[in-house]
């Protein structure tokens, strides 16, 4: 058979792509800096696929941002506030002085981002095909011919919650067609990740609609339907119904067709691009046998942009670790042999498994008793203020880091340094007047990172970075054994910051979930007992720092949605199992002790039972950036929540009477007794000047409200 991936990173191997577009935003560097580093990423990436034997090269997959962005652009959904910005792209994507971005949530079940467009009525759709022709025409100079990748219709409008607008897109699509079959271009891939999910019969026959009329237009590329993260389900015969010539199932999250897809090309997904195992060839030759279809193509599950660029880039990783790890590159490499059917290592036998004990669930009282307890201890005004937990990571923090990496740092003079940035925090914290310190987080690269790098069962790589959006990347952890604590791992700092202080400042943690969900995991295991395994490391940790005198702290799961079974009837057995995790790692901590907890992305109101469930003291919640949509839905909620009061993904300050403006209606939908006040989300990527500016604005309003509220 023939290989392909669905799609490759794009960041570039040394994160190339972020440099160049954070030199552009900062105005160091010209426009045409930017498009020449973007150039020599997709050459590069061309180059190196048709080197390891890659047959079929897709285009279009980079992107300056965001692909759904780009699809937005390519259909003309550009909405008019952005047109006259100077560059209109970058506006949609981050705001302008005076215009907020679009919203930004995740790509399905991902750590991923995507930029949500923002389509109305009134939404005028117009082609512009500029950068998919350029990417053709690109490569096709250098001797490639590409199969372009773009959104599917049906997708990008269910994204945008407009599938109304079916029709008009449409339209826009068969010209997109039509102008890549007069460019010479053979094959089109139209992404449906959507349909892979719950879908209801509107929807489905609003697919079915879609790929007869884009199949029935006279001259067009050969049209291959992408599907990934999960099974076609219903919409498989749906699509297989349809004159579309190749459909792409994603095999290692779903099951072999069962249909007979004879008279079509299925592009196999056997190779994951959601995770870092090399793959088994028994099992990917097996899969690939079983699919009866006129053809059949190796690939990979879904676009490798969710794993890094290549293992050879990690001298430093165990041996007998990094002889089971696959990152794009080497998943190319096991396409193309399989492809040649010549593929007959096997990986290496996983390690044996500790199984999670006995829950030991200790529960706490109930919220009644644990919130007099609390009041009577820390005595906070009305209407609290606090802030998510990271303050601005500077680049001098960064860069020490790297040195103590290097070995021309020490670790005693790096500590004194995360030190000094504690105390830089705290004061700053105490000039505006907060009334829930935080230590600011400046020992830790990243919330997952830092907990991975101080776990046993843990790996971290050196370069394995992942786009995460726009140019922020992560490294995800590669946790591939049982977990452990070796020692505590956050008390030397939250007792340090403390002692800066009378103000009470909050322990910080995260939680369970998301340290799984933010990493490459352990196949070998029910995803449940690794993230239990995870979540009794977390248990130790609250009972250390409450022993060490922290009488808050925050245990953040911002990717509770984020695993979120993309179909409805496996949702309810992970919610449950889920929050069992959360109260695992919390309930050791006694009555007094104020337990927070914080959620990123504003669906969380589908997930609000559950995170009732968490039983958390405190709930801070993104609700600013999605225009508040959350205080809906939140009138149930009975303990304390903090829907967060200005968007911190931007580098925009909020003004004083927008943030009175939101606590104000904050207060009509909830007893202000259990409002808290605080931003959408941590400040790692915001600046000092930003932070005291926005945080000023924030305390300001809320002191007015309070004296109302009191008045
Ligand atoms: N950590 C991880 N995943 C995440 C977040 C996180 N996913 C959701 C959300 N937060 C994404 N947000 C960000 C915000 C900032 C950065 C990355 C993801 C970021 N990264 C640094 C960069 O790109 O320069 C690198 C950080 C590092 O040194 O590790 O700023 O917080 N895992
Ligand atoms: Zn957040």
């Amino acid at each position: 058979p023939k290989s392909t991936v669905l799609g490759y990173p794009r960041i570039g191997p040394r994160r190339e792509l972020k440099r160049a577009l954070e030199s552009y935003w900062d105005g160091r560097s010209s426009r045409a800096e930017l498009d020449r580093t973007g150039a020599e990423l997709r050459e590069r990436t061309w180059r190196r696929l048709a080197e390891l034997g890659l047959e079929g090269l897709p285009s279009n997959t980079f992107s300056l941002y965001d692909h759904v962005l780009d699809t937005a652009v390519l259909l003309g959904a550009v909405p008019a506030r952005y047109r006259d910005a100077d560059d209109p792209y970058f506006a949609m994507a981050r705001g302008t002085e005076g215009l907020a971005p679009l919203r930004m949530t995740k790509w399905f079940d991902t750590n991923y981002h995507y930029i949500v467009p923002e389509i109305g009525p009134d939404t005028a759709f117009k082609l512009d095909a500029a950068k998919p022709l350029a990417e053709v025409r690109e490569a096709r100079a250098l001797g490639f011919e590409t199969r372009p990748v773009v959104v599917g219709p049906v997708t990008f409008l269910l994204l945008a919650g407009a599938l109304d607008r079916l029709d008009d897109v449409l339209g826009c699509y068969e010209e997109l067609l039509s102008l890549l079959a007069a460019e010479g271009v053979a094959w089109v891939q139209l992404d449906e990740p959507a349909l892979v999910a719950d879908r209801t019969g509107d929807e489905l026959a609003a697919v079915r609609s879609a790929y007869e009329r884009l199949g029935g237009l006279g001259r067009r590329p050969g049209l291959f339907v992408a599907s990934y993260f999960g099974d076609l389900g219903e919409a498989l015969p749906v699509l297989a119904g349809t004159p579309v010539e190749a459909i792409g199932v994603d095999l290692v999250r779903g099951g072999v067709p069962g249909a007979d897809l004879t008279g079509k090309t299925v592009v196999a997904g056997v190779v994951s691009g959601r995770d870092v195992w090399r793959t088994s060839p028994e099992r990917a030759l097996a899969a690939l046998g079983a699919v009866r279809a006129s053809e059949v193509v190796v690939s990979t599950s879904c676009s490798l942009l969710h794993v890094p660029y290549d293992v050879a880039a990690e001298p430093a990783l165990e041996p007998s670790l990094r002889d089971r790890l696959a990152f794009a590159e080497q998943k190319v490499a096991e396409l193309v042999a399989l492809s040649r059917a010549g593929f007959h290592e096997s990986p290496a036998a996983d390690p044996s498994v500790a199984l999670p004990g006995p829950v030991a669930q200790e529960e706490r009282s109930p919220y009644a008793v644990r919130a007099a307890a609390q009041a009577g201890h820390l005595r906070l005004p009305l209407l609290p203020t606090t802030t998510i937990g990271s303050f601005p990571q500077t680049g001098e923090l960064r860069a020490a880091r790297a040195a103590v990496a290097a070995g021309t740092l020490s670790q005693a003079d790096y500590e004194r340094r995360v030190e000094g940035e504690i105390e830089r925090a705290i004061r700053v914290q105490e000039r505006l007047g907060l009334d829930v310190l935080v230590h600011g987080e400046p020992e830790r690269n990243d919330m997952v990172q830092y907990f991975a790098e101080h776990l046993d069962g843990f790996a971290v790589t050196a370069n394995g970075w992942v786009q995460s959006y726009g140019s922020r990347c992560t490294r995800p952890p590669i946790l591939h054994g049982d977990v452990g604590r070796p020692e505590p791992i956050t008390v030397r700092w939250a007792t340090y910051a403390q002692s800066l202080t009378d103000k009470p400042v909050k322990g910080m943690l995260t939680g369970p979930v998301t340290i799984v969900a933010w990493s490459f995991v352990r196949d070998d295991l029910p995803l449940r007992d690794v993230v239990f395994q995870v979540a009794d490391a977390i248990r130790e940790e609250v009972r250390d720092l409450e022993a060490a005198g922290a009488s808050i702290i925050q245990v953040d799961e911002p990717a509770l949605r984020e695993l979120l079974p993309l179909r409805r009837g496996a949702q309810g057995d992970y919610l449950e199992w889920a929050v069992a995790a959360y109260r695992r790692a919390t309930s050791g901590a006694g009555d007094r002790t104020q337990i927070h907890t914080h959620l990123c992305y504003s669906d969380a109101g589908e997930i609000l039972t559950a995170i009732d469930g968490l039983d958390a003291d405190v709930t801070t919640i993104e609700s600013a950036r999605s225009g508040a949509r959350i205080l809906g839905a939140v009138g149930a909620f009975e303990r304390g929540l903090g829907p967060g009061v200005y968007d911190i993904h931007s580098p925009r300050v909020p003004g004083a009477e927008e943030v009175e403006d939101l606590l104000r209606r904050t207060v009509r939908a909830l007893p202000a007794e259990r409002v808290w006040v605080n931003p959408d989300c941590g400040l790692k990527t915001r600046t000092y000047e930003q932070v005291e500016a926005s945080l000023a604005n924030v305390v300001a309003a809320t002191r007015k409200v309070r004296a109302e509220l009191q008045a």
